[in-house]
């Protein structure tokens, strides 16, 4: 009933730089101080510092003087700084501005059965995409988004299944670019190209990859209407549960055309169980698929089924125990 107020305790905590400013100083600091720094009241910063101590993001100790003073608990400093290496903070911040702003309209949702946008941001274009990029800075930001979680389970993905067999490699979708650094990490010997819109390659080429990863590179289209390259292998993580059963199709026919005979294609997406009686994360993104997206969270039978439609063979599922899970399909040699 109250996990919003938790929510949204993170949210201002990390908006007001809390967790930041304490990484920054030495020492412990005092509310007046914490207040101080983030231009923010004493009283209201008091509370939100004793709900962020409950909450074991912050710890309080009294000095000799009966002076409160607080610092980031373990989890704090290595998730919510937004110098860490596994920094949450780009997820927290579309979580705060864009996600809660689609739940508040989840009752309509789920009577329309469709996406939000209209009422939420006032967007009316048709297509998802151009409502998800509504300005660069929400590009920006929704592209941070997906960039973070890679920090944390990327190497999980791309080493469930042994993908050191494939050589060129296309990310199809693949934005930022995070999975496809996961993937030349592992595999030393691949090269894979980021495949998306393009003013989101541009946007990675100008943020996200650096020009020393020479085996990374770029390719600009548009996956439903252009020509797919030829690859040994395509991963489309988080691809196909943006969108409807017959876009899935249409994506995957036309992967499963331009793949190499004895290729194949990795999808990476967050699996419900087969009776959808879990993962609770897979049922609550599934619904925040239906608040965003035209899609939903899929069962490993579901993608099995859109994978064989499509042509592909020898399917196989693995579960990584995090939030992402993998499921590979092989291109026969001769077909
Ligand atoms: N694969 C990335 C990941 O898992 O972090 C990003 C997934 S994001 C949900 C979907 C990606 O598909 C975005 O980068 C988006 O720009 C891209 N995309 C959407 N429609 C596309 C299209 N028609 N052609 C190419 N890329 C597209
Ligand atoms: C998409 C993925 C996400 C489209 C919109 C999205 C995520 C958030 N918004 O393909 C990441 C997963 N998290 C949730 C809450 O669904």
């Amino acid at each position: 009933m109250e996990g919003f107020l938790i929510s949204k305790t993170l949210f201002t905590a990390c908006e007001l730089g809390v967790f930041d400013l304490l990484l920054a100083s030495q020492d412990p600091l005092s509310a007046q101080q914490i207040a101080q720094a983030a231009g923010a009241s004493l009283d209201g910063t008091k509370r939100l510092l004793a709900a962020c101590t409950g909450l074991e993001l912050l710890s309080a100790h009294c000095q000799d003087g009966g002076q409160v003073v607080y610092s980031n608990t373990e989890q704090a400093r290595v998730y919510l700084t937004r110098a860490s290496p596994l920094s949450l903070q780009p997820s927290i911040q579309y979580s705060s501005r864009t996600i809660y702003l689609c739940w508040h309209y989840l009752t309509d949702a789920v009577r329309e059965g469709r996406n939000q946008y209209e009422k939420a941001f006032g967007v009316s274009s048709k297509d998802l995409f151009q409502a998800l990029y509504r300005s660069d800075e929400e590009m920006m930001k929704f592209m941070q988004l997906m960039n973070s979680i890679w920090n944390i389970c990327g190497r999980d993905v791309v080493t469930a299944f042994d993908l050191s067999p494939f050589r060129s490699i296309y990310d199809l979708g693949g934005c930022s670019g995070a999975l496809a650094k996961q993937c030349t990490s592992a595999y030393p010997e691949c090269t894979v190209t980021i495949f998306d819109l393009p003013k989101v390659v541009q946007m990675s080429r100008e943020h996200f990859v650096t020009s020393d990863n020479q085996r990374i590179g770029f390719h600009e289209g548009d996956f439903f209407k252009d020509c797919l390259p030829e690859a040994d292998l395509y991963i489309l993580a988080r691809i196909l549960h943006d969108w409807t059963d017959q876009c899935c199709l249409e994506l995957l026919t036309r992967v499963y055309q331009a793949c190499k005979p004895g290729g194949a294609v990795l999808l990476v997406e967050a699996l419900l169980y087969e009776d959808s009686s879990g993962p609770l994360t897979a049922q609550l993104y599934s619904l925040n698929m239906l608040v965003q997206t035209e899609g939903r969270e899929r069962t490993a039978s579901e993608y099995t089924a859109l994978l064989t439609a499509a042509g592909f063979a020898h399917i196989h599922v693995r579960h990584t125990g995090k939030i992402y899970d993998a499921v590979l399909g092989r291109k026969e040699e001769r077909d």
